[in-house]
């Protein structure tokens, strides 16, 4: 192949400026969220289809966002408020007058609704696993929590807790509260509650009552049964990211009322700074002034839209260049697998080709049966054509014309558009592709496509995938794999358990062992391919015993694909294939097993692959990351290991960990994480993630780390406890994972420019340390973080660099100058390893005299970062605190805790009988008055 170098990256920019210059309007219409005269257009909230139709849900959707766009607007000082809504009605509830979806899918939404299946109930939630600052994937709701009124007691009401999601989700800020450390030993060394702003108040309730705090907390341990239960009414006006139900909170922290003791994920990924300071900094807030006047915004406006059927069309090149390397072969065994099994049933799927000109192959056919399948398999391409011109705009314009039939209108169709040619006039059907209503997908073959191809999945909304000519590559059906109609129904979906391809000699065996859990097995299907006139030997064995040979399967010779559909329910365990290659010369074998969920109500295990950027300027790495998930729950231990594989070369792999280090932000949320910089060559690159989940180690987590809305549980009103519901809990039933199980799943493409031909020198760094945390132990602190590498998180970097200071912001603006920790004899280990340093911060014991009449905090924040061999320095790591504070007055902590101990014994014995007739009164009264509401019909609050 010839480096294209950037000439790619080129096209690419002459496609947007030709873009801009058609208007600024069609540009909105692949992008998601835009800011324009501070109000936010373009934000998408869909509904599941599995959540039962409901008007009400509509109805509190909009009253949710229209509170929300006025607290926000107030909130950001009139900067952003919200314009226009999108709401996705799912195909599954009536018709009902809504318009007619365009490029809009579940997939895409910012916002979904949808059951949550897991322990933390009704919390709201927002996926981030970028880090401070950068924007999430989405926002959760369970339709309960849209229904429900009585939760408004203990979130708050819900435009509040749309912002407090939004915040999350649009500036990369992170929670303010803390479920898991309630409380913390402050620089006074007193013990404080988990909050911003500190001005928030409230008292101590035993299980029998209001009590003083030390009876809450014994040997720095919070004594179970105790909570901190907040005033109702309170003078403080921040934050939001803590407690959004306050009716005083109307603002988010800022650099004066931050709290940045706390221990808190703000805190942890903000590197201890406000969440004002953080939003100040995002493109939002820097591109837009405060909205002009006094007056309002207008409130927003709504579009509710349904999807449709499913309507598709394969748009596939016969060109000549489709000749070389098996191209066509592959493509005709993934649209085979595509239209026998990936396809949902009941769709509508039409086939056009291209070279020069498009031609229509088959018409658009309803998909009702195995029959219409492979109808449509036998008008696939079956030769290539004399012509080595492509023209995709005739493709596509002829697809179009094919979707049309339906109903007149292009809206909501898909095309799978396959090529391995470049169009330089792509310019021509612009236009045509923007306004269609159509979202285009793309799977570019071999090296020699334009660089500007996958702009038209970019402005649609749709995929984009790169097949290298490899002939082991399994890469296009991988990427006819992940194309699902979008529509966030798992039990519907195809999910991919094998995905294997290798080149075989003569008499040689290709042998893998495939796990099928039990939450999948409907619909289970073996496909295996080969390259050569001559297939192989087949022996499949099932978990029983039972043997599948040649013969049980189905033969397409032209295609040289044999497939088997296991009838029913497929026997959960191990599957083992072995493929003999018994012609006389090497040959690519490849295999793929798919499978649909088992039951209707236990959502199966999936992978959502995805990598960080588009496209990179060689060196910058790209993040790869994969969400593990069973229904909403991470799935904690799994081995998830991604191939990228280049135009030329061999596949790189690598392991993603879900370690809360490197480039993964959050530990334990399911989001596998991991940096990609080894780029051989310029030009696309095709990801795919396989997770293999052992039945040994512990499956799914108990909790969803990560951002939710705080569920507040009671309140001090007039003196009075007042306790909310609590807060629901799913117990979630421990079905037996006695197989593990297995998955693949394509992550798409992206492309990198600049990559030096040769040798060049060292030019990565490594990684950012983002979990650096510090303790102090007797006069000491000890520091613990994970290790970066010599290049990001591999290898082993050479040395670090650990700096103090007691002051944070000249830590945060001039690590250099801070003071440097001695640590000589501190050597780096081997990426990805626990380190362990331990200092005597002597300057600041011995050296800052305690102000004589106030207390000073001594704490001391450190950050570090780490030094490769070419003296290539890491970014400044994460800050972590620690307090230095011994107060002359206050007994040593283990004889406080003794004599706190002692206290609660007597406080118990005394005090406790005294709580109980005044708690048990209130508690009577409290549920007095709930019962009388609720028989009124009316709220708690
Ligand atoms: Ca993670
Ligand atoms: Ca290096």
């Amino acid at each position: 192949m010839t480096h294209r170098d950037n000439a790619g990256f080129v096209g690419s920019l002459k496609f947007v400026t030709f873009l801009v210059a058609l208007s600024p309007v069609l540009l909105l219409l692949g992008a998601r969220v835009q800011l324009q005269d501070n109000g936010y257009d373009g934000i998408l909230i869909a509904i599941n289809p599995q959540v039962p139709e409901n008007q009400n849900l509509i109805t509190n959707i909009k009253e949710m966002i229209t509170e929300a766009s006025f607290y926000l607007f107030n909130a950001t000082k009139r900067r952003v408020f919200f314009r226009n809504i999108q709401i996705l009605i799912p195909a599954t509830w009536n018709a009902n007058n809504y318009s007619k979806v365009k490029q809009e899918s579940y997939e895409k939404a910012d916002v979904i609704v949808t059951d949550w299946n897991g322990v933390q109930g009704d919390d709201p939630y927002t996926l981030q696993y970028r880090g401070c600052g950068k924007e999430g994937r989405y926002i959760h709701f369970t339709p309960n929590f849209l229904l429900n009124d009585d939760l408004i007691a203990g979130y708050g009401s819900r435009g509040r807790v749309f912002v407090h999601e939004w915040a999350h989700l649009r500036w990369g800020v992170f929670d303010e509260y803390n479920n898991d450390k309630p409380f913390y030993i402050n620089g006074q060394n007193q013990i404080k509650v988990t909050r911003c702003s500190s001005d928030i108040t409230g008292i101590f309730v035993c299980e029998k009552g209001p009590c003083p705090q030390e009876n809450c907390i014994i040997s720095k341990l919070f004594k179970e049964g105790c909570v901190f239960i907040y005033n109702s009414t309170q003078n403080a006006t921040a934050s939001i990211m803590f407690m959004q139900s306050l009716s005083s909170v109307v603002e988010f922290c800022n650099a004066s009322t931050h709290n940045q003791e706390a221990p808190n994920l703000q805190n942890q990924i903000c590197s201890l700074r406000s969440a004002w300071d953080v939003m100040a900094d995002s493109a939002d807030f820097k591109g837009s002034l405060p909205w002009k006047g006094s007056e309002l915004p207008p409130p927003p406006t709504f579009t509710v839209t349904q999807a449709g059927d499913k309507v598709v069309c394969l748009v596939l090149d016969v060109s000549s260049k489709m000749a070389e390397a098996d191209r066509l072969l592959r493509l005709q065994q993934a649209a085979e697998f595509y239209l026998m099994q990936i396809v949902e049933i009941h769709s509508f799927v039409g086939i056009v080709n291209f070279d020069g000109k498009g031609e229509i192959r088959a018409q658009l056919h309803q998909i009702n049966s195995d029959d219409d399948r492979k109808l449509l398999v036998s008008y696939l391409p079956t030769t290539v054509s004399a012509e080595a011109e492509t023209s995709i705009c005739s493709g596509l314009k002829k697809g179009f014309e094919v979707v049309e039939k339906l109903n007149g209108k292009t809206y909501g169709s898909v095309m799978i558009l396959v090529t391995s040619g470049g169009d330089e006039h792509i310019g021509n059907c612009l236009l045509t592709v923007l306004s269609s209503g159509s979202t285009v997908h793309s799977i570019v073959l071999g090296s020699s496509a334009v660089g500007n191809l996958e702009e038209l999945s970019h402005v649609t909304g749709g995929l984009k995938f790169y097949v290298p000519d490899k002939s082991n590559s399994n890469s296009m059906i991988d990427a006819f794999s992940r194309i699902s109609s979008g529509t966030g129904d798992l039990f519907q979906q195809s999910i991919q358990l094998e995905s294997m391809g290798e080149n075989v000699s003569p008499y040689h065996q290709l042998k893998n062992t495939v796990t099928v859990d039990n939450s999948v097995g409907n619909n289970t299907i073996f496909l295996v391919m080969w390259q050569t006139s001559g297939p192989p030997e087949i022996v499949l064995l099932d978990p029983t015993g039972r043997k599948y040979y040649m013969n049980n399967f189905i033969i397409n010779v032209a295609f040289r694909t044999a497939s088997l559909l296991i009838p029913g329910t497929a026997k959960p365990g191990h599957w083992i294939y072995t493929l003999n290659n018994t012609h006389h010369s090497p040959q690519a074998l490849k295999v793929t097993v798919a499978s649909h969920a088992s039951s209707s109500t236990v959502p199966p295990a999936t992978v959502e692959a995805f990598v960080e950027r588009d496209s990179t300027y060689f060196p910058h790495p790209v993040i790869i990351y994969a969400n593990v998930k069973r229904g909403f729950y991470p799935i904690l231990n799994a081995t998830v290991t991604a191939m990228v594989e280049p135009e030329i070369g061999d596949p790189v792999m690598l392991k993603l960990s879900d370690d809360g280090a490197g480039a993964d932000v959050i530990k334990n949320d399911g989001i596998y994480s991991r940096y990609f910089f080894s780029f051989a060559v310029n030009g696309r690159y095709s990801l795919k993630v396989h997770v293999n989940h052992s039945p040994s180690v512990s499956a799914v987590a108990h909790s969803v780390p990560g951002s939710h809305a705080m569920y507040v549980p009671g309140y001090i009103a007039n003196g009075n406890i007042q306790m909310n519901a609590p807060r629901k809990s799913v117990r979630r039933s421990e079905e037996e994972q006695k197989w593990g199980f297995s998955r693949v799943s394509s992550g798409g493409s992206f492309s990198v420019v600049g990559v030096p031909t040769g040798p060049h020198p060292d030019v990565f760094p490594p990684c950012k340390i983002v979990d650096l945390k510090a303790v102090k132990m007797e006069e000491e602190v000890t520091l613990s973080w994970t290790a970066p590498g010599e290049d990001f998180d591999q290898g082993q970097a050479t040395s670090y660099e650990i700096r103090m200071s007691n002051n944070l912001q000249s830590i945060q603006d001039d690590f250099n100058n801070a003071i440097l920790v001695n640590m000589s004899k501190l050597k780096p280990q081997q990426a990805g390893t626990r380190e362990m340093f331990t200092f005597l911060p002597k300057l600041f014991l011995n050296g800052l005299e305690p102000d004589g009449e106030t207390q000073e905090s001594h704490r001391i924040y450190v950050a570090m970062r780490a030094v490769d061999k070419n003296s290539l320095k890491s970014a400044v790591s994460n800050v972590a605190q620690v307090s230095l504070f011994i107060s002359p007055n206050s007994a040593p902590v283990l004889g406080r805790d003794s004599l706190i101990m002692k206290g609660v014994l007597i406080a118990i014995s005394l005090i406790g009988i005294i709580c109980l007739i005044i708690v048990t009164a209130h508690y009577t009264l409290n549920r007095k008055k709930r019962a009388d509401k609720e028989e009124n019909g009316t709220k708690l609050l």
